[in-house]
Protein backbone atom coordinates (compact mmCIF):
# COMPACT_ATOMS: atom_id res chain seq x y z
CA UNK A 1 0.00 0.00 0.00
CA UNK A 2 2.47 2.45 0.76
CA UNK A 3 4.28 1.30 -2.43
CA UNK A 4 1.19 2.14 -4.25
CA UNK A 5 0.64 5.76 -2.82
CA UNK A 6 4.69 6.60 -3.02
CA UNK A 7 3.87 5.18 -6.77
CA UNK A 8 0.89 7.28 -7.19
CA UNK A 9 2.50 10.57 -5.24
CA UNK A 10 5.25 10.61 -8.05
CA UNK A 11 3.22 10.13 -11.17
CA UNK A 12 0.68 13.34 -10.34
CA UNK A 13 4.54 15.17 -9.69
CA UNK A 14 5.05 14.15 -13.28
CA UNK A 15 1.79 15.24 -14.74
CA UNK A 16 2.12 18.25 -12.70
CA UNK A 17 5.54 19.29 -14.73
CA UNK A 18 4.31 17.80 -18.05
CA UNK A 19 1.68 20.03 -17.93
CA UNK A 20 3.84 22.91 -17.14
CA UNK A 21 5.92 22.03 -20.04
CA UNK A 22 3.66 21.76 -22.55
CA UNK A 23 2.06 25.62 -21.29
CA UNK A 24 5.51 27.01 -21.86
CA UNK A 25 6.08 25.12 -25.28
CA UNK A 26 2.71 26.40 -26.56
CA UNK A 27 2.85 30.02 -25.20
CA UNK A 28 -0.40 32.64 -26.18
CA UNK A 29 0.15 34.99 -28.85
CA UNK A 30 -1.28 38.00 -30.29
CA UNK A 31 -1.87 38.68 -33.83
CA UNK A 32 -3.07 37.04 -36.73
CA UNK A 33 -1.88 33.13 -35.00
CA UNK A 34 -4.11 34.07 -31.63
CA UNK A 35 -6.99 31.96 -33.19
CA UNK A 36 -4.20 28.88 -34.19
CA UNK A 37 -2.23 29.03 -31.19
CA UNK A 38 -5.84 29.16 -28.96
CA UNK A 39 -7.38 26.02 -30.70
CA UNK A 40 -3.73 24.50 -30.08
CA UNK A 41 -3.70 25.22 -26.93
CA UNK A 42 -7.48 23.93 -26.27
CA UNK A 43 -7.23 20.60 -27.29
CA UNK A 44 -3.30 20.23 -26.16
CA UNK A 45 -3.78 21.45 -22.60
CA UNK A 46 -7.22 20.24 -22.27
CA UNK A 47 -7.21 17.41 -19.36
CA UNK A 48 -5.75 14.01 -20.67
CA UNK A 49 -4.21 11.36 -18.76
CA UNK A 50 -0.81 12.36 -20.06
CA UNK A 51 -0.13 8.36 -19.76
CA UNK A 52 2.62 8.09 -22.43
CA UNK A 53 4.68 11.53 -21.42
CA UNK A 54 4.46 9.88 -17.29
CA UNK A 55 5.32 6.76 -18.90
CA UNK A 56 8.31 8.21 -20.78
CA UNK A 57 9.66 10.32 -17.58
CA UNK A 58 9.10 7.07 -15.38
CA UNK A 59 11.14 4.67 -17.34
CA UNK A 60 14.25 7.40 -17.94
CA UNK A 61 14.32 7.47 -14.17
CA UNK A 62 14.22 4.03 -13.50
CA UNK A 63 16.89 3.02 -15.99
CA UNK A 64 19.08 6.18 -14.09
CA UNK A 65 18.69 8.67 -17.16
CA UNK A 66 17.82 12.24 -16.98
CA UNK A 67 14.57 13.34 -16.53
CA UNK A 68 14.88 16.70 -17.08
CA UNK A 69 16.28 16.24 -20.62
CA UNK A 70 13.30 13.54 -21.23
CA UNK A 71 10.45 16.13 -20.64
CA UNK A 72 10.64 17.69 -24.01
CA UNK A 73 10.61 14.46 -26.07
CA UNK A 74 7.62 13.39 -23.50
CA UNK A 75 5.88 16.06 -24.02
CA UNK A 76 6.58 16.17 -28.06
CA UNK A 77 4.81 12.45 -27.94
CA UNK A 78 1.84 13.78 -25.93
CA UNK A 79 1.60 16.28 -28.68
CA UNK A 80 1.69 13.25 -31.29
CA UNK A 81 -1.06 11.98 -29.53
CA UNK A 82 -3.36 14.93 -29.27
CA UNK A 83 -2.39 16.01 -32.95
CA UNK A 84 -4.34 12.00 -33.77
CA UNK A 85 -6.77 13.15 -30.85
CA UNK A 86 -8.01 16.04 -33.06
CA UNK A 87 -7.78 14.32 -36.45
CA UNK A 88 -9.79 11.32 -34.98
CA UNK A 89 -12.80 13.74 -33.68
CA UNK A 90 -12.94 15.14 -36.91
CA UNK A 91 -16.39 14.90 -38.69
CA UNK A 92 -14.83 13.32 -42.23
CA UNK A 93 -13.25 10.40 -39.21
CA UNK A 94 -15.42 9.95 -36.16
CA UNK A 95 -17.57 12.74 -35.92
CA UNK A 96 -17.08 13.17 -32.19
CA UNK A 97 -18.82 15.40 -30.20
CA UNK A 98 -16.97 15.23 -26.52
CA UNK A 99 -13.28 14.79 -25.73
CA UNK A 100 -11.25 15.26 -22.74
CA UNK A 101 -15.01 16.50 -21.27
CA UNK A 102 -15.21 19.48 -23.25
CA UNK A 103 -16.70 19.90 -26.80
CA UNK A 104 -14.51 18.24 -29.42
CA UNK A 105 -11.70 21.04 -31.10
CA UNK A 106 -13.97 21.48 -34.21
CA UNK A 107 -17.16 22.06 -32.39
CA UNK A 108 -15.35 24.99 -30.71
CA UNK A 109 -13.43 26.54 -33.38
CA UNK A 110 -13.78 26.38 -37.00
CA UNK A 111 -13.22 22.54 -38.47
CA UNK A 112 -9.71 24.30 -40.73
CA UNK A 113 -8.50 25.04 -37.65
CA UNK A 114 -8.92 21.55 -36.20
CA UNK A 115 -7.41 20.15 -39.18
CA UNK A 116 -4.21 23.06 -38.48
CA UNK A 117 -4.16 22.80 -35.34
CA UNK A 118 -3.48 18.73 -35.57
CA UNK A 119 -1.13 19.35 -38.15
CA UNK A 120 0.86 21.65 -36.24
CA UNK A 121 1.09 20.01 -33.45
CA UNK A 122 2.50 16.88 -35.46
CA UNK A 123 5.35 19.02 -36.89
CA UNK A 124 5.58 21.38 -34.17
CA UNK A 125 6.75 17.88 -31.64
CA UNK A 126 9.41 16.80 -34.11
CA UNK A 127 10.90 20.82 -33.55
CA UNK A 128 10.61 20.45 -29.58
CA UNK A 129 12.73 16.99 -29.67
CA UNK A 130 15.27 18.80 -31.66
CA UNK A 131 15.84 21.57 -30.15
CA UNK A 132 16.62 19.31 -26.86
CA UNK A 133 19.86 20.88 -25.65
CA UNK A 134 20.77 18.00 -23.29
CA UNK A 135 20.82 15.38 -25.79
CA UNK A 136 23.43 13.92 -28.20
CA UNK A 137 22.96 14.44 -32.24
CA UNK A 138 22.61 10.45 -32.20
CA UNK A 139 20.15 10.79 -29.41
CA UNK A 140 17.77 13.09 -31.33
CA UNK A 141 18.00 10.95 -34.57
CA UNK A 142 17.12 7.60 -32.85
CA UNK A 143 14.18 9.27 -31.14
CA UNK A 144 13.28 10.89 -34.34
CA UNK A 145 13.20 7.97 -36.37
CA UNK A 146 11.38 6.33 -33.30
CA UNK A 147 8.76 9.10 -33.66
CA UNK A 148 8.50 8.47 -37.33
CA UNK A 149 8.23 5.01 -37.13
CA UNK A 150 5.19 5.28 -34.37
CA UNK A 151 3.42 7.76 -36.29
CA UNK A 152 3.25 6.36 -39.79
CA UNK A 153 1.81 3.23 -41.50
CA UNK A 154 2.95 1.18 -39.33
CA UNK A 155 2.05 3.30 -36.60
CA UNK A 156 -0.85 5.31 -35.52
CA UNK A 157 -1.61 6.53 -39.57
CA UNK A 158 -1.30 2.85 -40.60
CA UNK A 159 -3.78 1.58 -37.80
CA UNK A 160 -6.52 4.49 -38.33
CA UNK A 161 -6.61 3.26 -41.58
CA UNK A 162 -7.46 -0.22 -40.80
CA UNK A 163 -10.13 1.38 -38.43
CA UNK A 164 -11.88 3.37 -41.06
CA UNK A 165 -11.77 0.61 -43.64
CA UNK A 166 -13.48 -1.80 -41.17
CA UNK A 167 -16.87 0.27 -40.35
CA UNK A 168 -19.80 -1.50 -41.06
CA UNK A 169 -17.66 -4.61 -41.83
CA UNK A 170 -16.53 -7.83 -39.82
CA UNK A 171 -13.09 -8.07 -39.72
CA UNK A 172 -11.18 -11.07 -38.14
CA UNK A 173 -9.92 -11.12 -34.56
CA UNK A 174 -5.77 -10.83 -35.68
CA UNK A 175 -6.87 -7.17 -37.93
CA UNK A 176 -8.11 -6.44 -35.11
CA UNK A 177 -5.21 -7.12 -32.99
CA UNK A 178 -3.26 -5.54 -36.13
CA UNK A 179 -5.31 -2.46 -35.68
CA UNK A 180 -4.56 -2.01 -32.09
CA UNK A 181 -1.40 -2.34 -32.11
CA UNK A 182 -0.20 0.27 -34.66
CA UNK A 183 -3.72 2.84 -33.58
CA UNK A 184 -2.19 2.46 -29.82
CA UNK A 185 0.56 0.05 -28.68
CA UNK A 186 2.68 2.03 -31.02
CA UNK A 187 2.99 5.02 -28.77
CA UNK A 188 3.18 3.21 -25.36
CA UNK A 189 6.08 1.66 -27.35
CA UNK A 190 7.65 4.83 -28.56
CA UNK A 191 7.08 5.99 -25.22
CA UNK A 192 8.98 3.01 -23.73
CA UNK A 193 11.89 3.45 -26.33
CA UNK A 194 12.21 7.03 -25.52
CA UNK A 195 13.33 6.99 -21.92
CA UNK A 196 15.87 4.10 -23.41
CA UNK A 197 16.90 6.02 -25.62
CA UNK A 198 17.38 8.97 -23.31
CA UNK A 199 18.80 6.53 -20.82
CA UNK A 200 21.14 5.46 -23.48
CA UNK A 201 20.18 1.89 -22.40
CA UNK A 202 21.11 -1.30 -24.63
CA UNK A 203 19.39 -2.76 -27.62
CA UNK A 204 18.31 -5.55 -25.25
CA UNK A 205 16.57 -3.32 -22.81
CA UNK A 206 15.09 -1.40 -26.06
CA UNK A 207 13.43 -4.72 -27.19
CA UNK A 208 12.25 -5.15 -23.87
CA UNK A 209 10.42 -1.66 -23.85
CA UNK A 210 8.54 -1.99 -27.23
CA UNK A 211 7.34 -5.24 -26.16
CA UNK A 212 6.55 -3.85 -22.69
CA UNK A 213 4.61 -1.09 -24.79
CA UNK A 214 3.21 -3.45 -26.96
CA UNK A 215 1.35 -5.28 -24.37
CA UNK A 216 0.22 -2.19 -22.27
CA UNK A 217 -1.26 -0.56 -25.47
CA UNK A 218 -3.15 -4.21 -26.18
CA UNK A 219 -4.62 -4.36 -22.72
CA UNK A 220 -5.56 -0.56 -22.63
CA UNK A 221 -7.46 -0.51 -25.96
CA UNK A 222 -8.93 -3.43 -25.19
CA UNK A 223 -10.26 -1.46 -21.84
CA UNK A 224 -11.12 1.16 -23.99
CA UNK A 225 -13.19 -0.85 -26.08
CA UNK A 226 -14.84 -2.34 -22.82
CA UNK A 227 -15.79 0.65 -21.56
CA UNK A 228 -16.92 2.12 -24.36
CA UNK A 229 -19.98 -0.07 -23.78
CA UNK A 230 -20.23 -0.21 -20.12
CA UNK A 231 -19.55 3.30 -19.25
CA UNK A 232 -21.43 6.83 -19.36
CA UNK A 233 -19.83 9.80 -21.06
CA UNK A 234 -19.75 11.28 -18.30
CA UNK A 235 -17.37 9.53 -16.40
CA UNK A 236 -15.66 8.58 -20.07
CA UNK A 237 -15.36 12.59 -20.91
CA UNK A 238 -16.13 11.46 -24.52
CA UNK A 239 -18.93 10.06 -26.40
CA UNK A 240 -20.59 6.09 -24.88
CA UNK A 241 -21.35 3.79 -27.86
CA UNK A 242 -19.21 6.09 -30.37
CA UNK A 243 -17.77 2.38 -31.27
CA UNK A 244 -20.99 0.80 -31.56
CA UNK A 245 -22.92 4.01 -33.24
CA UNK A 246 -20.11 4.35 -35.89
CA UNK A 247 -20.01 0.25 -36.70
CA UNK A 248 -16.69 0.16 -35.31
CA UNK A 249 -14.65 -3.54 -34.92
CA UNK A 250 -13.84 -3.70 -31.43
CA UNK A 251 -12.89 -6.79 -29.01
CA UNK A 252 -15.88 -7.41 -27.36
CA UNK A 253 -18.00 -6.81 -30.67
CA UNK A 254 -15.41 -9.46 -32.32
CA UNK A 255 -15.17 -11.53 -29.04
CA UNK A 256 -17.33 -11.06 -26.34
CA UNK A 257 -17.34 -9.07 -23.52
CA UNK A 258 -15.65 -12.26 -21.17
CA UNK A 259 -13.00 -12.97 -24.12
CA UNK A 260 -12.15 -9.24 -23.92
CA UNK A 261 -11.57 -9.06 -20.57
CA UNK A 262 -9.30 -12.27 -20.48
CA UNK A 263 -7.46 -11.06 -23.51
CA UNK A 264 -6.64 -8.29 -21.41
CA UNK A 265 -5.70 -9.87 -18.58
CA UNK A 266 -3.15 -11.62 -20.69
CA UNK A 267 -1.72 -9.02 -21.80
CA UNK A 268 -1.67 -6.97 -18.58
CA UNK A 269 0.02 -10.32 -17.16
CA UNK A 270 2.56 -10.30 -20.20
CA UNK A 271 3.69 -6.37 -19.24
CA UNK A 272 4.08 -7.80 -15.54
CA UNK A 273 6.74 -10.15 -16.55
CA UNK A 274 8.38 -8.21 -18.92
CA UNK A 275 8.64 -4.70 -16.28
CA UNK A 276 10.50 -7.51 -14.17
CA UNK A 277 13.08 -7.86 -16.53
CA UNK A 278 13.77 -4.55 -16.62
CA UNK A 279 16.51 -2.88 -14.74
CA UNK A 280 15.65 -0.34 -11.70
CA UNK A 281 12.97 0.72 -9.86
CA UNK A 282 9.37 -0.31 -11.09
CA UNK A 283 6.72 0.55 -8.68
CA UNK A 284 5.41 3.47 -10.43
CA UNK A 285 5.36 1.93 -13.83
CA UNK A 286 4.05 -1.25 -12.24
CA UNK A 287 1.18 0.86 -10.61
CA UNK A 288 0.31 2.33 -14.40
CA UNK A 289 0.03 -1.24 -15.82
CA UNK A 290 -2.23 -2.05 -12.85
CA UNK A 291 -4.38 1.22 -13.50
CA UNK A 292 -4.98 0.21 -16.39
CA UNK A 293 -6.31 -3.04 -16.29
CA UNK A 294 -8.49 -1.38 -13.29
CA UNK A 295 -9.70 1.91 -15.06
CA UNK A 296 -12.70 3.29 -15.31
CA UNK A 297 -12.17 6.35 -17.60
C1 LIG B 1 -2.44 13.20 -37.07
C2 LIG B 1 -0.77 11.73 -35.92
C3 LIG B 1 -2.03 11.85 -36.68
C4 LIG B 1 -2.76 10.75 -36.94
C5 LIG B 1 -3.95 10.74 -37.81
C6 LIG B 1 -6.74 10.20 -36.65
C7 LIG B 1 -5.59 9.27 -36.66
C8 LIG B 1 -4.62 9.37 -37.76
C9 LIG B 1 -5.40 8.33 -35.72
C10 LIG B 1 -6.28 8.15 -34.54
C11 LIG B 1 -5.56 7.35 -33.51
C12 LIG B 1 -6.35 7.21 -32.24
C13 LIG B 1 -7.31 8.29 -31.84
C14 LIG B 1 -6.17 6.14 -31.48
C15 LIG B 1 -6.88 5.91 -30.21
C16 LIG B 1 -5.89 5.84 -29.10
C17 LIG B 1 -6.54 6.00 -27.77
C18 LIG B 1 -6.90 4.80 -27.02
C19 LIG B 1 -6.80 7.23 -27.31
C20 LIG B 1 -7.28 7.54 -25.95
O1 LIG B 1 -6.13 7.72 -25.13
P1 LIG B 1 -6.24 8.25 -23.66
O2 LIG B 1 -7.37 7.57 -22.95
O3 LIG B 1 -6.65 9.77 -23.89
O4 LIG B 1 -4.91 8.16 -23.02
P2 LIG B 1 -6.37 11.07 -22.99
O5 LIG B 1 -7.47 12.01 -23.40
O6 LIG B 1 -6.43 10.70 -21.54
O7 LIG B 1 -5.02 11.56 -23.40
Amino acid sequence: MTTNITAKQDIVQKREQIDNHLTTLVPECDGHKKDLIDAVRYALLAPGKRLRPIITLLITEALGGDVNAALSPACALEMIHASSLIHDDLPCMDDDDLRRGRPTLHKVFPESYAVLAGDYLLVYAFEVVLKENRLSAEQKNQLLLTLSKYTGVQGIIGGQIIDLASEGKTIDLPTLQIMHKEKTSALFSAALEFGGIVANTSPKNIELLTDLGYNLGMAFQIIDDILDITETSETLGKPANSDLNNAKATYPSITNLDTAKQHAKAYHDKALEIIEKIPGDHDAITYIADHIIARHC
